[in-house]
């Protein structure tokens, strides 16, 4: 009970700083917030950058923020904890994780954070052929999702977290849209190149 009213009183404080503002003030905060969608990519070793590099590339090519950093559930757990409980409460909207092996990275950021988490499953050295990693970050239990991608598939996972901010960020999704076209015209270009 003690909780609810102070949650009650939360709200009502949050509602009159945002919503007393002048209209034009307003919308500058508003519009101010509008683009502020940042991407974190974290990865359990530095081993696992050459993999991970690919979400950061694409997610600079969509001009989205992105934070990166590396966080090992295992070498690293008290990290793994704070990550997780803070990331978004410092602008962070979605999590891409990657890992290798026993890969409990992405699993254990999403039984801390609220935000939408992508696995990205590392064929690393000590996998075993890179199921190890797939089957640890895929087979979540139920409750707790992480969006898995292929193995390896830094990229898509990149792509994935760009259409989760396109979904409430119309600049984002026409470049989503643009980027679609764009491997539209390679597929035809190749296919008349077939032709020749
Ligand atoms: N790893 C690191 N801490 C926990 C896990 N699962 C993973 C890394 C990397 C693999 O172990 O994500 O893919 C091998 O790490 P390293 O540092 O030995 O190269």
């Amino acid at each position: 009970m003690e909780h609810d009213s102070r949650t009650r009183i939360t709200i009502q404080i949050f509602s009159v700083k945002v919503f007393d503002l002048k209209p034009e003030t307003k919308k500058t905060v508003l519009n101010k917030n509008k683009n502020m969608s940042k991407v974190a990519i974290i990865m359990g070793s530095i081993s696992d950058m050459p993999v991970m590099q690919d979400a950061i590339d694409i997610l600079k090519q969509f001009n989205i923020e992105t934070e990166v950093d590396i966080v090992s559930a295992h070498r690293t757990p008290e990290k793994l904890f704070d990550f997780s409980k803070n990331a978004h409460t410092r602008g962070i909207s979605v999590i891409i994780a990657g890992a290798g092996g026993a890969a409990h990275l992405p699993g254990m950021v999403a039984s801390m954070s609220p935000l939408p988490i992508i696995g990205v499953p590392v064929k690393s050295s000590n996998s075993i052929d890179g199921w190890d990693s797939v089957l640890s970050i895929l087979q979540m239990p139920g409750g707790v999702p992480v969006a898995t991608v292929a193995l390896n598939g830094a990229k898509n996972a990149g792509i994935l977290a760009a259409q989760i901010i396109g979904s409430h960020d119309k600049k984002v999704l026409d470049t989503i849209i643009a980027y679609k076209e764009e491997l539209k015209a390679a597929v035809n270009k190749a296919a008349e190149g077939l032709k020749k």
